[in-house]
Order: C-alpha cells, then sequence, then structure tokens
C-alpha cells in the first residue's frame, strides 16, 4: 500500500476539520487571535531583517505553524514546563508576547532573553514556563521528560511539554525518551509539529509512512493526529487532556499536522533544494491558521473587519516599537565570552 498517497493532494488528508468556536468565550478566542498575529508579524518582522542583513544568526521560522504553539500556551498553566528546538520563536511568544526580548536576542544584544549571547535557536524564558530551545534536534526531547520525572518525584499536578519536528522521530533519543515516560508514567506531553519536512527531504523520502504517532502507540503511549492550523480543535483538546496529564500523570503525544511557508531557514519561501514546494503551499496558505479563525469570528460576529484591522494594526505599532528598541540596546560585552560557560 503506498502510505503517502495522500501527501501531493492535501485536500484530501482526512485530518483536516473546520474551526468551531461554539462553547469557546470570546476572551480565549481573542487571546488565539491575538498570540497568532503577534507570532506571524514578528517573524515577518525577522524575515525582513534577515533577507537585509541585519539579523545575523540563521532563523528557521514557524510561519504558518502559529496555531500549535498558541493553544498549547494557553492550556498550560504555572509551574508547567515547555521545551522547544530550532524553531521556536513561536513556543517562546505564545508564552509572553515579549516581541522585545526575542528582537534583542535574535539581534544580538545584551536586553535578549539569554543575554543576547543565544540568538534565535537559544531562547529562554523560564518565568513564563519557557524552559528553553537547543538547536541540535531531539536534544530537548530528554530534557521534557526529566522535567516530567521532576513533576513526577515531586507528586505536583504540572506537566512538561516538549515540541519537535518530524525530523526528530528519526532520532534514538525520542524513542528512549517515549519508552521512559511510558514505563515510569512521566506527565509529559510530546507534541510532535509534522510539517511533512526535515530541512530540505519530505517526509515521504525519510520515512515508510506520513504518521509519527505510530511511534507513540509502539510504547503504548496515547496519541492523536490532529489538524495543526485548526487553532480550536487543537485548544479543545489540548485544554482538556492536558488536565488528565496532571492529574494521571500519564504522557499523551499530539501529532500536529502542518507545514512551514518558509524553507528550512531564513527568509526564502523555498529553500529546500531539489523539492518544488509551491503548488503545495498555494493549498497550504489557504489554510492559513490566522485566516481560518479571523473569517469564522468574523462571520459569527464575534468581530468586525474593523476591529480586526485595528488589532493588526496595535500588533504592528508594538512590534515596530520593540524593534526600534531592541535596535538600540548594547552588544554584550566580550568579557562575557566565557561568563555563562560552565564545566
Ligand atoms: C542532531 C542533529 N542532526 C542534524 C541537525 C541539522 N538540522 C537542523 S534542523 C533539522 C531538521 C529538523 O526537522 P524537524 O525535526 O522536522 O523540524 P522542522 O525543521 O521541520 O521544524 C536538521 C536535520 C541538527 N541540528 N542536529
Ligand atoms: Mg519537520
Amino acid at each position: 500500500m503506498n502510505k503517502f498517497k495522500d501527501l501531493n493532494n492535501i485536500e484530501s488528508f482526512t485530518h483536516f476539520t473546520d474551526v468551531n468556536i461554539s462553547d469557546l468565550k470570546k476572551d480565549i478566542l481573542l487571546k488565539m487571535l491575538f498570540k497568532m498575529i503577534l507570532i506571524r508579524k514578528a517573524e515577518e518582522k525577522i524575515s525582513e531583517n534577515v533577507e537585509n542583513g541585519t539579523i545575523k544568526c540563521p532563523c528557521h521560522l514557524a510561519i504558518g505553524q502559529e496555531a500549535i504553539a498558541v493553544a498549547a500556551a494557553l492550556s498550560m498553566i504555572k509551574d508547567d514546563k515547555a521545551f522547544g528546538a530550532h524553531r521556536s520563536h513561536a513556543h517562546f511568544l505564545a508564552l509572553n508576547d515579549d516581541t522585545f526580548s526575542l528582537f534583542a536576542e535574535v539581534l544580538g544584544r545584551v536586553d535578549g532573553c539569554s543575554k543576547g549571547m543565544g540568538g534565535s535557536m537559544h531562547i529562554i524564558d523560564k518565568s513564563n514556563g519557557f524552559y528553553g530551545s537547543v538547536p541540535i534536534v531531539g536534544a530537548t526531547i530528554p530534557m521534557a521528560t526529566g522535567a516530567g520525572l521532576s513533576i513526577s518525584l515531586k507528586e505536583s499536578k504540572n506537566l512538561s511539554i516538549s515540541y519537535f519536528g518530524d525530523g526528530a522521530c528519526e532520532e534514538g533519543v525520542l524513542h528512549e525518551s517515549l519508552n521512559l515516560a511510558s514505563v515510569m508514567n512521566l506527565p509529559t506531553v510530546f507534541i510532535c509539529e509534522n510539517n511533512l519536512f526535515s530541512s530540505h527531504l519530505r517526509i515521504d523520502q525519510r520515512q515508510t509512512e506520513m504518521y509519527t504517532s505510530r511511534f507513540a502507540k509502539a510504547h503504548n503511549i496515547e496519541s492523536i493526529v490532529i489538524d495543526g492550523n485548526n487553532i480550536t480543535d487543537l485548544y479543545n483538546f489540548m485544554s482538556t487532556k492536558f488536565k488528565s496529564v496532571r492529574d494521571t500523570h500519564k504522557p499523551l503525544f499530539i501529532e500536529a499536522i502542518t507545514y512551514r511557508w518558509k524553507g528550512h531557514v531564513g527568509h526564502r519561501e523555498d529553500e529546500d533544494v531539489g523539492v518544488e514546494r509551491s503548488q503545495d503551499l498555494r493549498k497550504w496558505r489557504n489554510r492559513d491558521p490566522i485566516k481560518l479563525l479571523s473569517e469564522e469570528l468574523i462571520k459569527n460576529n464575534i468581530i468586525s473587519t474593523v476591529e480586526l484591522n485595528q488589532i493588526e494594526k496595535e500588533i504592528i505599532s508594538k512590534i515596530e516599537n520593540d524593534w526600534n528598541k531592541a535596535l538600540k540596546s548594547e552588544f554584550p560585552d566580550k568579557s562575557n565570552l566565557n561568563k555563562f560557560v560552565y564545566s
């Protein structure tokens, strides 16, 4: 059987669902909208400044994938701990809306969330539950699992989250972590953002089927395949299920199918050498998570087009202010070079 028969025909993806705002309060819907637009506009700003050379560090953008991080952040409570990877601006911003410290970090300035010593792939904000990102693919999966072990030993009602991509499922450490979490009943939520690509290789060039949740099944971990561009489905599932993970201390695997609009790294739409993405990209743009939610909000008179434009305007103005403020922040002193290195 060709397990990839759907891959070139996204209309036939069976997990696609319609955004459904019923049962959700206006304040949560507006938070979803605000956070997704903030992340989108912040990453567009970063993209622009990678292109013009102002940002020197490599930036992996998650434009198109915003719904997953926002739904998870809105389902988290105090002392839950999330761990990201190389593509984590959205995971960070969904928790803190702090475009200033993200911009300062990608610019390598002292006011950055990692004091300007890390750049785009080493971002952290423990005070808001983001326990850091690491560019080594798979590296934070055992850290999140370890955080799950710590929560379990303390018998606290919290959880840890590991964000990773479909490519990380090809690393042994994912399988070791799933096994440990399952055997030891750890409250860790494994969120696979399956964007069908790892660097320049599409999933059908690397794996024998499209869905990574089969790895959770192999370790007897409850799993779901979900529409990663549908914020209401993601939120309804996560907000309910996270509660039971905190209560039962059993792991959970969420496979959110999505698509990144940019190439693997940098500002271009398609840096995926040897892979033609333009057809797919056109279709995925129709499944823009922001468009899907805002259309539904307007249709149901939750907001008007004028109000939507106003929200966008306010976000753009915050981003311009924070960007200009970040540009004025100093570069770290050379004496910092070994200051944050431990051995
Ligand atoms: C251990 C390791 N191998 C290879 C790389 C190079 N690399 C960086 S990101 C990436 C792709 C990861 O793909 P995926 O996990 O699907 O995440 P995505 O980029 O799609 O968000 C690779 C191979 C790395 N950073 N670390
Ligand atoms: Mg991927």
